[in-house]
């Protein structure tokens, strides 16, 4: 095989006449026209100068366009490196800097700001906006529609997924093609897609659920995507009855559920409902099925291994669980001090071995070297236990990690924020539960003695820093953080205390 992403997710596709996105207005893009876009694309690609290895950092609204551009990366043997359209200034230069980007593509608005932030950069820009247009596009139409695929090992690195850590600096998971492949065809498999399939897209395309599980399944199959810009409950429930999959957060189901046109009747055409990147309440699960007789099938990925279990398609899919390991996976238990398997049905650490497993951290051997074992194990920093039946249940993380609403927060990250700000002698950011978002984002601080911090003040300075999604929905004063007798602050009794602070509301 000569690129072997492309030769078996695009490849195919050339010449087919079939759609293969459909949009809320009711138009439609077949296959062959997205794939004379990628190979436009990556002629644009190419002739920026880029070169085999090179990164491209997208920070775009979700479109068939910006979707064609991760194809074109692929065909280019580049390095995609999609960003949360919700990052600041501030966020965007430390990925563009710490992953050598060597061109960015970003919406019109920002390009001013981008372009004198980069201005001694040696980083090409390009813009593309919500609607398929700008300086990118411009350029596709002089292109040609051939465009010879490049030459790719299945070991070469085809995407840098960031992701926060725990020291607060963000570190870039390097995905290689074969994890990608490998992860797309299983799953294709262990959900029985075929080209009967219209998958229900309402995921943010710059992770790996929106980009990779979801499209690349589609891609794998030749089904189609329903493609809406973001999730919207009114366009979902329009659409499910023209849908026969849907794949979301937990925050998408808990928001369906409280929408009453949600029924048996109108979900009577979807076949398969999956849930993923945050912990789906067993009580949401059951509420799902009583409702509308589908059973939500859970299952559990990270960005550094694409996705690792999932319950089964036939058989039962047991709510609070997300099944077992994927063909390929190796799944084992271990005490998190010593790495030393767990007895059965003992709560420890995951660690997760298989194709699916990335590469290591984009120039970070350390840190890869503490979390990836030289035998290939990742650590996940995820707690769970297997029953009886082999259901792998997670029941904590051994991590200090936020999710909100399907997005990981780092609290160390806030944290170094809050401490630099005037009258702030410490802070502990931790999450708490939200009705809506699973978790949210807390802030509390303790004030240099003799002064008063102005939480005003501070949230506004967070704002700027950070993406609104980070942003501590709310900022506490206390006397002092509560620490055990190694002096570390203790999270879990301050998560105690205000685990009702947003379920109040
Ligand atoms: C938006 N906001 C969030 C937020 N999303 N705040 C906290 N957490 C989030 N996840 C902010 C908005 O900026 C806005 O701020 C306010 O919250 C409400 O806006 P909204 O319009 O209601 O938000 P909405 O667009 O509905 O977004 C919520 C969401 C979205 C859940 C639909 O966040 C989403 O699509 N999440 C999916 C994330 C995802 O794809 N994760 C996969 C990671 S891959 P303000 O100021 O107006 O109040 C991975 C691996 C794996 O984890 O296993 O899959
Ligand atoms: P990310 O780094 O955004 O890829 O998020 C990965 C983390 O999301 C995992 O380490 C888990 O903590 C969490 N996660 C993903 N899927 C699930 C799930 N089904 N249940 C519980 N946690 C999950």
């Amino acid at each position: 095989m000569i690129n072997p992403l492309y030769d078996r997710l695009f490849r195919p596709h050339e010449g087919k006449t079939t759609p293969f996105l459909r949009f809320l207005d009711g138009t439609e893009m077949r296959y062959q026209d997205f794939l004379s876009l990628v190979s436009r694309l990556a002629h644009v690609l190419t002739e920026k100068g880029l070169v085999p290895g090179d990164r491209v950092a997208v920070q775009v609204h979700k479109s068939a366009q910006a979707l064609a551009l991760y194809g074109a990366a692929v065909k280019a043997g580049l390095v995609f490196l999609p960003l949360n359209t919700a990052y600041t200034a501030h966020e965007i230069t430390y990925f563009v800097e710490d992953s050598g980007a060597r061109l960015l593509v970003c919406d019109s608005a920002d390009i001013k700001t981008y372009q004198s932030i980069f201005s001694d950069h040696d980083m090409e820009m390009l813009s593309l906006d919500a609607d398929g247009s700008g300086t990118l596009m411009d350029q596709v139409s002089l292109m040609d529609a051939d465009f010879h695929p490049v030459p790719r090992d299945k070991e070469d690195l085809v995407a840098i997924l960031y992701t926060s850590g725990t020291t607060g600096r963000s570190k870039g998971a390097m995905l290689t093609q074969n994890n990608l492949l490998s992860n797309a065809l299983s799953l294709a498999e262990a959900w029985r897609f075929t080209d009967q399939d219209v998958l229900l897209h309402a995921l943010p395309i710059f992770h790996t659920h929106g980009l990779f599980v979801a499209t690349n399944i589609v891609l794998a199959t030749s089904g189609s995507i329903l493609f809406l810009p973001k999730f919207d409950l009114d366009a979902i429930m329009t659409l499910i009855p023209k849908a026969t999959t849907m794949m979301g957060v937990p925050t998408f189901y808990t928001r369906m559920l409280e929408d009453q046109r949600l029924t048996q009747e109108m979900t009577a055409h979807i076949r398969l409902f999956v849930s993923g990147s945050a912990p789906l309440l067993a009580e949401s699960h059951r509420q799902f099925s009583a409702r509308t007789g589908h059973a939500i099938l859970e299952r559990y990925g990270m960005t550094e291994t694409n996705m690792n279990t999932s319950n089964p398609y036939d058989g039962e899919r047991r709510p609070g669980t997300v099944g077992f390991p994927l063909p390929g996976v190796e799944l084992k238990i271990t005490d998190p001090e010593q790495g030393t398997m767990m007895p059965q049905g003992e709560v420890g650490q995951i660690e997760l071995r298989g194709p699916n497993v990335f590469k290591g951290y984009w120039q970070m051997p350390e840190k890869t070297a503490t979390e990836l074992r030289p035998d290939g194990f990742f650590i996940t920093g995820d707690l769970g236990r297997i029953d009886a039946d082999g259901y792998l249940h997670i029941v904590g993380r051994n991590k200090d990690l936020i999710i909100s609403g399907g997005y990981n927060i780092y609290p160390k990250e806030i944290e170094l924020i809050l401490d630099d700000q005037p009258g702030v002698l410490e802070s502990a950011v931790l999450g708490v539960p939200h009705p809506d978002l699973g978790e949210t984002v807390l802030g509390v601080i303790v004030a240099v003695p003799g002064q008063t911090p102005d939480l005003d003040h501070i949230a506004a300075t967070a704002a700027s820093a950070l993406a609104r999604f980070k942003q501590p929905r709310k900022l506490i004063l206390i006397d002092e953080l509560p620490r055990n007798t190694m002096g570390k602050v203790q999270k879990n009794i301050l998560r105690e205390r205000y685990k009702d602070v947003f379920l109040d509301d």
